[in-house]
């Protein structure tokens, strides 16, 4: 698809959204999380690191009917009643419990990939119980979390039991930028006559064929209203099915972490399915910039792309 029919799509869901952005947490770009209904909150390094050093997640396992946007209802297995699960903010050096609690019908589990312990701490626990994990978190980065119930754990995390976990560097403060999440993943089924999609199919998970794809659990994405000159950060975890192909539509990633690695000016980054990585971006003028798997622009029509605009975009000619 060409560019200018992809900003088209962009502009369209701005349009459809009546352009009225969510803006970051200061104007004078001091940075903090973007507050957007559709982004999953997250806090930041500066309010995770000047916190308590021992951190208590809480997660509860069950089953909700979930609206995905454009008229599809998706019946999700969930931790918290959201689809990703929320976001488990720790800072290098804390020790980090996560209860996980399982109000649902079949067993749930826990696995964090920010931890280096035994597998056998991550459950699965039945209906009714809980179970708990406490370690020390020692690397910085953004980790998947989900759900681990042995042979079945595909299906489960496919069903929705995946969310994002972020270990801020304690003695590295990170530059000043606009931040957010952002968790992709896939449902497996389809819609009935009601759009409603009653459940996961086992077959399609086998076959690793989703029906959707998405970012945060969200077919709909509200525009982030940014400034020429602005730094983005962005937390991505891919849940998969598939490599993500992280790609901004406008400008040339700044700078990519993986793992201990940083690579600058990055086209497009693969993130592979289990894993993360942590992308910055700057708004390099005034328009409208769109964060995109570039491999799934088949979903774009689908709301699969976080636009960004400038508050001048339309005097630009890009509307
Ligand atoms: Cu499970």
């Amino acid at each position: 698809m060409h560019i200018h029919r992809l900003l088209a799509v962009v502009a369209a869901t701005v349009i459809a959204t009546g352009c009225t952005g969510a803006v970051g947490a200061t104007g004078d770009f001091a940075g903090g999380p973007f507050k957007a209904a559709d982004l999953p909150p997250m806090k930041g390094q500066a309010a995770t690191c000047t916190g308590p050093r021992e951190k208590t997640f809480t997660l509860e396992a069950r089953e909700e009917t979930l609206d995905l946007g454009l008229g599809i209802k998706f019946a999700a297995w969930t931790y918290n009643g959201v689809v990703p699960g929320p976001v488990l903010e720790a800072c290098e050096g804390d020790t980090v419990t996560i209860v996980m609690t399982n109000h649902a019908e079949a067993f749930h589990g826990l696995d964090s990939h920010a931890l280096r312990t035994d597998t056998m701490q991550f459950g699965p626990v039945e209906p009714g119980k809980s179970m708990q994990i406490q370690k020390t978190v020692d690397t910085p980065g953004v980790f998947m979390y989900h759900c681990a119930d042995g042979p079945s754990t595909d299906y489960h995390v496919k069903s929705g039991l995946a969310g994002a976990m972020i270990v801020y560097p304690r003695n590295r403060m990170l530059r000043p930028a606009h931040e957010l999440v952002v968790v992709e993943s896939a449902v497996f089924g389809e819609a009935d006559a009601s759009g409603e999609i009653p459940g996961t199919d086992s077959e399609l998970t086998r076959k690793n064929e989703p029906s959707i794809m998405m970012f945060n659990g969200r077919l709909v994405h509200e525009p982030l209203t940014v400034e020429p000159g602005d730094l983005i950060r962005a937390y991505i975890v891919n849940v998969g099915p598939g490599t993500s192909a992280i790609h901004v539509m406008g400008t040339i990633l700044d700078t990519v972490t993986d793992g201990a690695s940083v690579m600058r000016n990055v086209q497009t980054y693969g993130v592979p399915a289990g894993s993360g990585a942590i992308v910055e971006f700057r708004i390099p003028e005034t328009g409208m910039y769109g964060l995109v798997d570039h491999d799934r622009l088949a979903y774009l029509p689908y709301g699969m792309v976080i636009p960004f605009v400038t508050a001048g975009h339309e005097q630009n000619g890009t509307k």
